[in-house]
């Protein structure tokens, strides 16, 4: 078993749809500690850094657009394999495809609007993670 780090956001449409705390709350449960936790808005710039790897593709500017809607709350977990494990507690990208149980397939209808975002490798987090964080915002282990 290997300590990881993953970046989680609540996407815009979770944010206004008030499902901040039920987001964190099931990652507290489920022995995830919080390193790192805020709300940002980020500006068109950030959101396609942030997406890079999707330029190009036929969803990117909606995606944008969408990620840039509102604000979102970016938050840092950490956790014996944490980076598995909060995929699996998201679920599959698509909300109507997502097994119950998971925060997708209980809360989103959409591929888009699909409340969470979480890091789906290390590699995948030290980049986001730079996008989004410096490591003075991150606190050590608790
Ligand atoms: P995920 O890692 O599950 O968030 O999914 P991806 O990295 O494949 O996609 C990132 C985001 O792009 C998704 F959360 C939603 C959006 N997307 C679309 O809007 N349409 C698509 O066909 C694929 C992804």
């Amino acid at each position: 078993m290997a300590v990881q780090r993953t970046l989680v956001l609540v996407k815009p449409d979770g944010v206004r749809r008030g499902l901040i705390g039920e987001v964190i709350r099931r990652f507290e449960r489920k022995g995830l500690k919080i390193r790192a936790l805020k709300m940002v808005w980020l500006s068109r710039e950030k959101a396609e850094e942030f997406y890079s790897v999707h330029r190009g593709k036929h969803f990117f500017n909606d995606l944008i657009e969408f990620i840039t809607s509102g604000p979102i709350v970016a938050m840092v977990l950490e956790g014996d394999e944490a980076i598995n494990v909060v995929r699996l507690m998201i679920g599959a990208t698509d909300g109507r495809k997502a097994q119950p149980g998971t925060i997708r397939g209980d809360f989103a209808l959409s591929i888009q609007d699909n409340v969470v975002h979480a890091s789906d490798s290390e590699e995948s987090f030290e980049r986001e993670f730079k996008v989004l964080f410096t490591e003075d915002e991150v606190v050590p282990p608790y």
